[in-house]
């Protein structure tokens, strides 16, 4: 293990932060967030040998909001430039209409960033640092999404296997301890500054699966919530608290939870009016219900808009959200049973509730029709609801790609997602996605806060991507190598990149053939067992047989889930011609020596691509390797200990699905590689 002991500076070593500190640095505003910036400027013209000024004329880099920046235009020419921005076609006009703008511009040496508000400008000072300027650029950037949200799956206490966080590969919680929050939050300040650094403005602290313990939160330890937001508040981010729907019975001591009983509406109202008074700027509850053992309306006779509603409404006029989850499904499944299908689940259980959600309702929906798997489609609820607020949810914690073992950058798959078009009038998920992105956080107390030091760029690429959906991801990598390794030589960034950019593809390819998911161990999910979850209650299978795999969604023969679909990917998913490849299994049964449209037979692809994922992983071996000596020694020999494991899994998959496959087939490797009987 490493010896680091202070938290890595992840995206935001001193190093990086030159452009804030090298100048004059003019910063006119007053308020918390400013004073933050401040902070933030003082210390980077500390290192890099700049200073704050009273005087704008004089500055290299002025920080205005709009309040500001009419004052000083009259006095500096790059001011004006960047104020008249807005009448000057491309990117800043597609930006204009969307709260949290801000504009940079760079005119004859000066630097200017105006923030419509100060949020805004603790954005744009950022970005200064992932995107340095020329002179007559101008650059304008608003957030997508209002709502950009981290959930963390924490806990208060530690369950035996899993730890303190569900999920979590990153060490303990940054929340809390045994004892409730932590004492000492100065771990989460410097966490709030990376996240703020990307976007990030919504936090839930803790676990959708709320225990007896965490239930309190919300009640007896709503001091230390306030300490918790506190914290976070300093950096534009608003603390959410995850709820169990039958808090009015376990913490209210009522008789029901019923969302329609009056005093069940009643507890609501007054407990949440309590939350406000600690923390005024509570953003709201986050809600897994009817989900996995959770409880939730159906207990009580009523739908899933009756129990969003009731918090709904207790949480209205003080300006709240409810977050409320899509991920509902049965988990006591009878694997005999052939016509359920756990991927129609959420559509079936929420479609039909379009328009009968409170406004200040947010449905989030995964963004596959299962859960996080490699490879899914995206959910057909997010094109089924148009009336309802939709925030799609992510998982940045790599519970199914490689537990922050294996290397396994994301942003290609989210982005992937955010781009799907349902139609040809080119709707993408982002757009649809209303409510914003959610994202299940892969940090903890770990010293490079991520385990793998290669998985900070996922937490990195969700908070941009969550505000700037239609970024190209390899850009988005390109610029965390930047950042957090700037005194290496450009030929050992062009290596660390390379090395990340195909890593999704190359974790799919020892893994998960064709879009077929949950080959993995069943309970912890990690590590390669074909038929672990073959005859589980979960509804995850893939019906391997002699004469082949998959399952049949279609309408014609199959669950109906591809009808689901709005036109033309009902067709194409019903198609087995026009089906994908990447998802043919998904969608269809079919026997092994099915030819896919890429020329090759389904069982050839799973050898082909397992035997390449081993060689591709033992190439990030080699070109890691070389790098010894030209990267922080810690950084170093983490991934080299982590990548050794990522070698020795991903073979161990090749191993077992090659046999797997083999034994049931009994179709050899037209290659005539070495397949264990
Ligand atoms: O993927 C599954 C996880 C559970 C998780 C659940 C969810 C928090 O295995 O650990 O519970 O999804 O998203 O609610």
């Amino acid at each position: 293990m490493s010896t680091v002991t202070t938290p890595s500076p992840a995206w935001l070593p001193d190093a990086a932060l030159a452009p804030l500190g090298t100048g004059l640095v003019h910063l006119p505003d007053d308020g918390p967030l400013t004073d933050t910036l401040r902070g933030e400027v003082e210390h980077a013209t500390a290192v890099h040998g700049g200073r704050l000024t009273d005087r704008p004329e004089t500055a290299d880099l002025l920080l205005l909001t709009r309040r500001t920046a009419g004052a000083v235009a009259a006095r500096v020419e790059a001011v004006r430039y960047a104020l008249d921005a807005d009448r000057r076609p491309g990117e800043l006009v597609t930006a204009r209409p969307r709260p949290g703008r801000w504009v940079t511009a760079r005119r004859s040496g000066v630097t200017v960033v105006v923030g419509d508000d100060p949020a805004a400008l603790l954005h744009g000072a950022f970005a200064l640092l992932r995107r340095p300027l020329l002179d007559g650029d101008v650059v304008g950037e608003a957030p997508a999404h209002p709502v950009r949200m981290l959930d963390h799956w924490d806990n208060i206490g530690a369950h035996p296997v899993m730890g303190r966080v569900e999920r979590g590969y990153a060490g303990d919680s940054l929340f809390f301890d045994d004892d409730g929050v932590r004492a000492d939050l100065s771990r989460v300040e410097r966490y709030a500054r990376l996240l703020a650094s990307t976007g990030i403005n919504a936090v839930a602290i803790n676990n959708v699966n709320v225990h007896a313990r965490e239930a309190r939160l919300l009640t007896d330890d709503l001091p230390d919530v306030a300490r918790v937001a506190e914290v976070l508040r300093r950096w534009g981010i608003r603390t959410h608290l995850s709820v169990g729907f039958a808090a009015p019975v376990t913490l209210g001591g009522l008789p029901t939870a019923d969302p329609l009983d009056p005093d069940v509406a009643a507890w609501w109202a007054a407990t949440t009016a309590r939350v406000y008074d600690a923390v005024p700027d509570f953003g709201g509850y986050l809600v897994k219900a009817d989900s996995e053992g959770q409880p939730g309306p159906f207990g009580y006779g009523r739908d899933h808009a009756d129990g969003a509603n009731v918090l709904a409404r207790a949480l209205a006029p003080h300006g709240g959200t409810v977050h409320w989850r899509a991920f509902v499904y049965d988990h006591r499944q009878d694997w005999r049973d052939r016509s359920t299908d756990r991927a129609r689940a959420a559509h079936d259980h929420f479609a039909p509730l379009d328009g009968r959600f409170e406004p200040n309702v947010v449905l989030q929906v995964k963004h596959g029709p299962m859960d996080f798997q490699v490879r899914e489609p995206v959910s057909p609820v997010i094109a089924a609801m148009p009336r309802t607020a939709l925030a799609v949810e992510l998982q940045v914690t790599q519970e199914y790609t490689g537990q922050q073992r294996h290397v396994c950058y994301l942003g290609p798959a989210w982005s992937q997602v955010l781009r799907f078009a349902f139609d040809d009038a080119g709707d993408s998920v982002a757009t649809r996605a209303t409510g914003g992105l959610a994202a299940v956080s892969n940090a903890g107390t770990s010293p490079f806060w991520t385990g793998h030091p290669l998985a900070q760029a996922n937490l990195y690429a969700f908070g941009r991507l969550a505000c700037e959906p239609s970024v190209d991801p390899d850009r988005l990598l390109e610029e965390w190598v930047h950042l957090t390794f700037p005194k290496a030589a450009p030929d050992v960034r062009a290596s660390v990149h390379r090395l990340m950019a195909c890593s999704w593809q190359v974790y799919e390819s020892y893994t998960a053939p064709l879009g077929v998911g949950f080959m993995v161990r069943p309970g912890h999910h990690y590590g390669p067992d074909v038929d672990g979850y073959e005859y589980t209650p979960w509804g995850t299978y893939h019906f391997a047989d002699r004469d082949g795999i998959g399952v049949d969604r279609t309408m014609a023969t199959g669950t109906g889930y591809t009808g689901q679909y709005p036109e033309p990917w009902r067709s194409r998913y019903e198609s087995l011609d026009a089906c994908p490849d990447e998802l043919l299994l998904f969608f269809h049964h079919v026997p092994y020596g099915h030819r896919l449209s890429s020329g090759t037979t389904v069982v050839q692809h799973v050898y082909d691509t397992h035997f390449a994922g081993v060689e591709a992983v033992e190439q990030m071996v080699g070109e890691w390797a070389a790098l010894r000596g030209r990267l922080e020694e810690d950084v170093h020999a983490e991934v080299t200990e982590r990548l050794a494991e990522q070698l020795r899994s991903a073979r161990e998959w090749r191993d077992q699905l090659c046999t797997y496959f083999w034994r049931h087939s009994g179709i050899p490797d037209e290659h005539g590689r070495r397949i264990h009987p």
